[in-house]
């Protein structure tokens, strides 16, 4: 592939900047504060670029630069929206990567906890400092060969916010400059508040293909599928990614950064950051409640963040569909959340008018599709979107097939974790306080997952350390946004498996501490199961829209109301005490706890607690385990 320089632009680089011998085409690299000058200057010495490139975030460069994409051949505008484009890449670089993603600290106990010999940790993977030299040394040196080296400062959650985090990515991929200037906010302003040596995020990415590439380039996508490696230094506040182009492995902001650094720094600081969207629902008495709910990817988070209700007198809006930071204020006590992003990148395929009209309202501007179908008439399509669609449309898959809409059902369109990635001030119901740098007020935390057997539609937690025990034995189905294949029951804690930064056992216990601070106002927790199956493997709850009569009983129980019985599992909802009108619901079926499944289901819990975490497992969780098994075995 050739690099596509992107070309000097203003006029004061008629004397061109350099970086050791490396000519800086935008910028001013001796402008930028002393720190993140000497921390880039190792880079290009590492990586030995053919130009620096500094980027400033703006709309002109965004411009300029998906030009050259363009002509490249790596994105193709969509037309029949407003600067909107698709891409497709190589198909062997299409989700995150859990397999090849370490963190790296010396204490490996630091990162992973004492699993019991026999049980393979599958929360997070170590790797000790001396042997990842050793496989990074086969990567980064030179990795830039003949590409351009940007440099991209942003901030994660408004930028001055106290609640906000700086970090500064280098990457060789004009993808991630365009998606991250979406996700994030890049600007200028971002060098202001690293001007006294203030603390950021060194954040590395090459897609591994230094020029003249050693093997063929799929799809003007490069990439280096057998040597990616995303790297985590927890302690020196570090990612190095390698070999992958795509989502939570490149954009470094997000799950690298805003979850799995940004983690370690919350455990440090007394904080959490989490796997969770933020919303606010208002009830027909006018009574606005902020509420944060977290999933493993792919359980509907975005749908539910902007979720448009089915029931009047409500309404709904978003804060952030991904991410939440969240901080109890000294003062108040009240759990105060930021989402420290800046645009949505969502699962394309089920999204439609039906099921998140507002996500298709977000993304018809300014947006990228990766691993999307396109219509003839030059518009995104998807599984999902068929009902919006005329039959016979042809469609170009994202492998490059034609074909037309309705002839042949095997034909898909999109990859299972095709993408939108658009801004999240166009969501038509985005919270004006979405910004706000105090961050909103949380009432209640939702755990959920895909649970099509035995767990009822939702539960509150009997206290914080019930609260706490729900979300560490949460589990779901498996999903498209990591490498894993089949419907297996996964137990994914806090829906944070693979995005946690430090032994699993410290961070459950973390969240147990917030308990022993009597000023904090602990926000109630609850667990959610929209997609428990009947005996005919229907689904028992429609969903959706659906929801917000679960969220209205979840709003009541915050105000106290009476509308919850005990049960060996936590509260439940009495019957009658949700608003089902208009549905046809088998309560007793959807609210059952059986006795055989949950007993089976402790043990299994017990089991794959113990076995993951060891000693590590907080003994509040093992005594929560073992009263939670006493109760069930008083069931009928
Ligand atoms: C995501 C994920 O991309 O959770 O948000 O995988
Ligand atoms: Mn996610």
């Amino acid at each position: 592939m050739e690099d596509i320089s992107v070309p000097f632009s203003e006029v004061h680089y008629l004397t061109i900047e350099k970086v050791g011998n490396v000519p800086v085409t935008k910028g001013n690299f001796q402008s930028l504060p002393a720190h993140v000058q000497t921390w880039l200057a190792q880079m290009i010495q590492l990586c030995t670029p053919k130009a620096v490139y500094i980027s400033d975030g703006s709309q002109e460069e965004a411009t300029i630069v998906t030009k050259k994409l363009v002509d490249y051949g790596q994105l193709s505008p969509l037309k029949k929206y407003e600067n909107c484009y698709i891409c497709r890449t190589d198909p062997r670089d299409v989700a995150r990567v859990e397999s090849k993603t370490f963190i790296v600290t010396n204490d490996k106990h630091s990162s992973v906890p004492h699993s019991r010999e026999g049980a393979k940790c599958i929360l997070g993977l170590w790797m000790s400092p001396q042997d990842i030299s050793k496989e990074l040394d086969t990567r980064f040196p030179g990795c830039m060969t003949g590409r351009t080296l940007m440099v991209i400062p942003f901030s994660m959650g408004p930028v001055g916010s106290p609640l906000s985090k700086i970090g500064v990515q280098v990457t060789d991929s004009y993808y991630v400059l365009l998606s991250m200037r979406v996700m994030t906010r890049v600007s200028p302003d971002i060098w202001r508040h690293l001007a006294h040596g203030e603390e950021f995020v060194r954040c590395l990415h090459s897609v591994g293909v230094p020029l003249p590439a050693a093997q063929p380039i799929v799809n003007n996508w490069p990439c280096n599928p057998e040597k990616t490696m995303i790297v985590h230094f927890p302690d020196p506040r570090k990612v190095m990614s390698f070999g992958s182009g795509y989502g939570g492995n490149s954009l470094l902001g997000k799950k690298c950064f805003a979850l799995r650094i940004a983690g370690r720094i919350a455990k440090d600081e007394g904080w959490l950051a989490e796997h969770m969207l933020i919303m606010s629902i208002t009830n027909p008495k006018g009574e606005e409640k902020f509420i944060a709910a977290a999933f493993p990817s792919a359980c509907g988070k975005t749908n539910l963040a902007m979720l448009t209700p089915t029931i009047p007198g409500y309404t709904v809006q978003c804060v952030g569909d991904d991410i939440a930071w969240m901080r109890f204020d000294k003062k108040t006590g009240e759990l105060r959340a930021i989402n420290p992003e800046a645009g949505f990148f969502g699962v394309a395929p089920g999204t439609n008018m039906k099921t998140n009209p507002n996500a298709i309202l977000t993304c018809l501007k300014n947006s990228i599709f990766t691993n999307v179908g396109e219509t003839a008439d030059s518009g995104f399509y998807w599984e999902g979107l068929e009902d919006e669609t005329p039959a016979g449309t042809e469609v170009t898959s994202w492998t490059g097939e034609k074909y037309k809409l309705g002839e042949d059902k095997t034909k898909k369109s999109s990859h299972p974790n095709a993408r939108f990635c658009c801004p999240a001030r166009q969501c038509p119901i985005i919270h004006s306080r979405w910004e706000d740098p105090a961050g909103v007020p949380i009432s209640a935390i939702i755990f959920g997952g895909r649970r099509p057997e035995g767990v009822p539609l939702v539960i509150e937690s009997l206290n914080w350390k019930h609260g706490v025990f729900l979300a560490s034995q949460l589990k779901s189905e498996s999903t498209a946004a990591a490498e894993f294949t089949g419907k297996q029951i996964m137990h994914d804690p806090f829906a944070m498996r693979p995005f946690v930064g430090y032994n699993f056992g410290h961070y459950i216990q973390h969240w147990l501490d917030f308990e022993k601070d009597p000023n904090n106002k602990l926000p109630k927790i609850f667990h959610v199961n929209w997609f428990r199956l009947d005996e005919n493997n229907k689904f028992l709850w429609p969903g959706f829209g659906d929801n917000i009569r679960v969220l209205d009983w979840i709003i009541r129980r915050v105000n106290n109301e009476d509308v919850a019985d005990v049960s060996p599992v936590g509260l439940l909802p009495k019957k009658g005490s949700i608003n089902l009108d208009g549905l046809d619901i088998n309560w007793e079926k959807l609210l059952s706890i059986p006795k055989d499944y949950w007993t089976g289901d402790i043990e299994e819990t017990l089991t794959w607690l113990d076995g993951q975490l060891g000693d590590d497992l907080p003994q509040d969780i093992r005594a929560e385990i073992q009263k939670q098994k006493d109760r069930i075995s008083q069931l009928n």
